[in-house]
């Protein structure tokens, strides 16, 4: 299948952070949310660590990274949230953070695993970054969330990805958005993209990074699954048939409920060693973060293989043109 691996390209010095930058026990370093805040990069990465080396994880944390020029990171020495703080009767663990800045402030959207099913939180982070307060966490089956970087109308929006399993009894999910006046209290929610509208996915998508704001609109990456049953061993299972493709799309800018284009091909197609042989789970690619520079570079940070975490760059000019080719 062809990509936009031409326009996207990959980092040389892939992965950008690993399970061994991480100053305390890590197995599996993936999957982060970036910003840029006050001057530098920021990373707030998913760590699950305390691997039996058959299946099963002691636990998942949150690490948190600086850059300066969001390439080179230094990991902190101690986790930004660690399961004990999050953990509970009812609470399993946090997990897949989405970082976006709102007039100077910085927040995190994550996914929480409970007793009852997984639900998706939305957090405010303080200003010295060593703690996050829980603004709200919705009812589940629902996460994959994601801010956008300033109202719109005057209201938050988040994009989300519900798990509507009752309705169909198999994985078939797709991207919706919600408003909100406070980021506490969420409605009008609407359909954004169906899986039918995405050629390259025949299962479920997802919300990616949190979208960018362009001219020309809202610029947003999102996750594409598609199975093929011949897919065998993968990772760590005996049969892993997904993959996880990273797509783009457009949304109007004072309606973001509207797609106005979408890349009909893969941004990015596992491919590469450490997105496609001897990690975890291969042949994933789940972007969480875009950055867009002031001469119109774009970084989209994603994690590979839930194994490690990378980034490629584009532009924002090249990126749209992606998103209004003709069919
Ligand atoms: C999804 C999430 C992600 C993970 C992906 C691929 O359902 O659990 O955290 O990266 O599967 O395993």
């Amino acid at each position: 299948m062809k990509d936009a691996s031409n326009v996207v390209r990959r980092y040389e010095n892939n992965p950008i952070l690993t399970p061994a930058d991480v100053p305390y026990p890590a197995n599996l370093v993936f999957n982060a949310g970036v910003a840029k805040y006050k001057g530098r990069y920021v990373m707030v990465f998913r760590n699950d660590y305390g691997y039996d080396g058959v299946r099963y994880f002691g636990g998942t944390n949150l690490g948190i990274a600086f850059s300066e020029d969001g390439l080179k990171w230094t990991v902190e020495q101690e986790p930004f949230i660690r399961l004990e703080q999050v953990k509970s009767e009812e609470i399993g663990r946090i997990y897949d953070p989405r970082l976006t800045v709102i007039d100077d402030e910085l927040f995190m959207c994550f996914a929480v695993d409970t007793k009852h099913g997984v639900r998706g939180g939305i957090g405010k982070i303080s200003e010295d970054l060593k703690s996050m307060e829980v603004i709200s966490i919705c009812v589940p089956e629902n996460r994959n969330m994601v801010l956008f970087p300033e109202k719109v109308n005057g209201m938050y929006i988040r994009l989300e990805r519900p798990m509507p399993v009752y309705s169909f009894g198999r994985d078939k999910f797709d991207i919706w958005m919600s408003k909100s006046p406070d980021l506490k209290f969420w409605g009008e929610s609407e359909l954004v993209l169906g899986v039918e509208h995405v050629p390259f996915a025949d299962n479920k998508i997802g919300p990616a990074a949190p979208p960018i704001k362009t001219e020309k609109g809202w610029l947003t990456t999102f996750h594409a699954v598609d199975v093929d049953p011949t897919r065998g061993k993968n990772g760590w299972e005996p049969r892993w048939t997904k993959r996880y493709t990273a797509g783009i799309m457009l949304l109007d800018l004072n309606d973001p409920s509207k797609v106005v284009g979408m890349c009909k091909y893969p941004l990015l197609l596992p491919d590469a060693p450490y997105e496609a042989e001897g990690g975890f789970r291969n042949n994933v690619i789940f972007p969480g973060g875009m950055v867009l520079e002031d001469n119109g570079e774009v970084k989209i940070y994603y994690g590979a293989a839930d194994t490690v975490e990378c980034v490629a760059t584009s532009t924002v000019d090249e990126l749209l043109a992606l998103c209004t080719e003709p069919r």
